[in-house]
């Protein structure tokens, strides 16, 4: 059985979500709620009383820290407050040298998966920090089957433009991981090349990534996170987003996020653990 410790997860949102995973996964899950209402049904799940926001992240983080939980999810509570409390040193959270997010995003208008990061922790990475960003989300998707993933590093262009940071930013972490055997990388490479075969049929493109990118790596949490909100509201995709490079997987979904996409990245954190 997988124990997943919510801090917030008394609010209505976060309840259709957990009723939503019980349907699906039976008794293989359990959670444990930290709130400061409690307006579940008594004996579906743990709850604690906690005074506020601050204290309910510390409890749930207590919870993994214990190894009471081996999930935690993210309810109504900020994000910030969540990350600020994993990465506190005495909770000893840290499992690789940078933690970062992955989402998972099922793009229905192309019909496919694909993975998003950073799009909500690291701010403005460095070329070292991309390029464990990139070790993090290639070992995630080595965790779920993907065995050779290709990795595209966002840019507007292809073409290496030295005024563009982007760019730059791209040419340095291919120039780092030139020898890297585990997965394709390439960049500088525009989002339509990166994903779309019929842009690269149109654009005569031809590169180790032409369309079919596994692995989309933003240069910054503003592109990221501007993607993942445009991907849902117009693409109408389902994301679910989670922290790796923690000791455990951390769901982190958007308040705006529909009951589906919070079960698809509970699902996507419920598959790390089960490697
Ligand atoms: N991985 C590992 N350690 C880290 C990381 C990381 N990604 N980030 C910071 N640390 C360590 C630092 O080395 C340091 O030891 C300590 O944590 C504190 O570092 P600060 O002072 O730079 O970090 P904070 O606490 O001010 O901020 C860290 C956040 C992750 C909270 C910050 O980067 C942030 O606000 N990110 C954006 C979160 C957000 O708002 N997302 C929502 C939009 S989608």
């Amino acid at each position: 059985m997988i124990t997943i410790a919510v801090p917030g997860g008394s609010r209505q949102e976060i309840v259709d979500v957990m009723m939503a995973a019980q349907k699906a996964y039976g008794d293989n899950v359990h959670f444990l709620v930290f709130d400061s209402t409690d307006n579940l049904a008594p004996g579906l799940w743990t709850y604690q009383y906690c005074e506020d926001e601050e204290e309910s992240v510390a409890a749930a983080v207590k919870a993994i820290v214990n190894g009471d939980a081996q999930i935690l999810m993210k309810g109504l509570v900020q994000t910030r407050t969540v990350l600020k409390e994993v990465l506190k040193k005495e909770n000893d959270l840290r499992d690789k040298t940078l933690l970062s997010h992955v989402t998972l995003v099922h793009l229905p208008q192309i019909d496919r998966q694909i993975m998003l990061t950073d799009a909500a922790m690291n701010i403005e990475p460095t070329a070292d920090q991309l390029v464990q960003i990139i070790e993090n989300a290639v070992e995630v998707c080595h965790s779920i089957g993907i065995k050779t993933p290709k990795v595209a590093l966002l840019s507007s262009a292809e073409k290496f433009n030295p005024k563009m940071p982007s760019s730059v930013l791209a040419s340095e972490v291919m120039t780092r991981m030139k020898d890297y055997k585990q997965a394709v990388i390439y960049g500088p490479l525009s989002l339509d090349l990166a994903i779309s075969e019929k842009a690269v049929r149109h654009k005569r493109f031809e590169a180790p990534i032409a369309g079919d990118a596994d692995v989309i790596v933003v240069p910054n949490i503003d592109v990221g996170n501007a993607l993942y909100k445009s991907f849902v509201i117009v693409g109408n995709a389902v994301n679910g987003g989670t922290i790796v490079g923690a000791k455990v997987p951390i769901v982190l979904t958007s308040r705006s996020d529909e009951t589906e996409s919070k079960l698809f990245a509970l699902d996507f954190a419920i598959k790390q653990v089960q490697v």
